[in-house]
């Protein structure tokens, strides 16, 4: 009895076992479609002044020695930055930068 039940029992065993290894492979198969990609969030913060007024305000008139409203070339000497882009940033080119100027300036998107 046990010679012939045993090998139909591993064969019913074997039958189960690869009927569930099926199911599973199909199941995994159908049940992952390709899942739409999350809608990127765009933060704000691209378009957002990248300074305050207040310490854009506060940097133009420490830069402006002589308090006339306006950055000269040889006040924006001593900022290295500022005067690097001294040109970009004086678009009027009147050769001074007014508080607008320096404002756009400062937060003017970088463009690699
Ligand atoms: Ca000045
Ligand atoms: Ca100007």
């Amino acid at each position: 009895m046990t010679l012939i039940a045993t090998p139909r029992r591993t064969f019913c065993a074997l039958v189960a076992t690869t009927a569930s290894l099926l199911a599973v492979a199909v199941h995994a198969h159908t049940a992952t479609p390709e899942a739409p990609a999350a809608p990127q969030v765009q933060v704000a913060a691209t378009t957002a002044p990248r300074y305050a007024a207040a310490d854009i305000e506060r940097a133009f008139s420490f830069m402006d020695a002589n308090k006339d409203g306006r950055v000269s070339r040889e006040e924006a000497a001593g900022f290295r930055n500022v005067a690097k882009h001294f040109s970009a940033a004086d678009t009027d080119q009147d050769h001074a930068l007014s508080l607008e100027e320096f404002e756009s300036a400062m937060n003017r998107p970088k463009t690699p």
